[in-house]
């Protein structure tokens, strides 16, 4: 016989939790964080699920469209109780069509945050990219409103846990205004999150690692440790500049920036 430190029901592998948290949003089910009974799972494990939850998105069809930071802001950080800058996928699945509410039927607790949002024009492949190299890449800038939706009840998880779960990811939308680098102040950049008309919170784009343009040099950076760049034409989302508000039906939640316009999304 052999020796197990745990239960078998309660033996984990990176297979079975990519598995696990794409049953549980297929199925809009909430759940305990793996940490819970699995504290090996660490931020590098967390990584290695999510690359797995992927194959699995794509083998059932989606396709790969670009990659969200997460965790980039104090105000995320100090409210999700992680503080390390996190990055995940983005499929096609998860776009939000402008003007298309919040698809509730498929979500379990839809929050939404205000964030700067970058098309890439050239290949970004690290390790070594700075903020410049990271920009020059950078073809436009648009206004986004990322809808998260964690697997964990009550978005209770530790940094390999939300990793895991790629970072929360549920669906995003993207304003009409597209602006080059050059002609915007990334730092300043103002944005107002309001609910059904009254201004709520607000930040500017030094919330996000004091520029946007570390936030995506951090994220070629950590893709290149997974053998991998970011690619022409994909969406980097950079975080969310902001706490995230819930977003019930019933509700319009419009994130107004200075220069790059609004986003509305509707709760449906
Ligand atoms: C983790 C996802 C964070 C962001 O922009 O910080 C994220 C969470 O808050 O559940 O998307
Ligand atoms: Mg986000």
């Amino acid at each position: 016989m052999t020796r197990t430190d745990k239960a078998p029901d309660l033996s984990w592998d990176l297979d079975s939790v990519a598995a696990e948290l794409l049953s549980c949003e297929d199925e809009r089910r909430d759940r305990t964080p793996f940490t819970d009974e699995w504290p090996e799972l660490d931020l590098e494990t967390g990584y290695a699920v999510q690359d797995l939850a992927l194959e699995l998105r794509i083998a059932r069809g989606e396709r790969l469209v670009g990659v969200k930071l997460g965790l980039t802001s104090k105000a995320k950080q100090e409210r999700m109780g992680v503080d390390v800058p996190l990055v995940a996928w983005l499929t096609d699945a998860m776009i939000l069509p402008a003007g298309a509410p919040v698809p509730q039927d498929r979500l379990i607790h839809p929050r939404i945050e205000p964030e700067i949002v970058f098309v890439m024009r050239d290949r970004l492949e690290g390790p070594g990219v700075t903020r410049e190299a990271a920009m020059a890449a950078v073809g436009t800038v648009l206004a986004g409103a990322e809808v998260i939706d964690s697997r964990y009840r009550d978005f209770r998880f530790k940094a390999g846990d939300v990793v895991a779960d790629n970072a929360s990811s549920g669906a995003y939308a993207t304003g009409s205004v597209e602006l080059a680098p050059a002609d915007l102040d990334l730092v300043a950049e103002r944005v107002g999150v309001e609910v059904d008309g009254e201004e709520v919170d607000s930040a500017t784009g030094e919330a996000v690692l004091g520029h946007p343009g570390d936030a995506l040099a951090l994220a070629a950076n950590e893709l290149a440790r997974r053998g991998r760049a970011i690619e022409p034409g994909w969406v980097v989302l950079t975080g969310g500049m902001t706490d995230a508000v819930p977003i019930p039906s019933g509700t319009t939640v419009t994130m107004r920036f200075a220069h790059l316009g609004s986003v509305t999304v509707e709760g449906g």
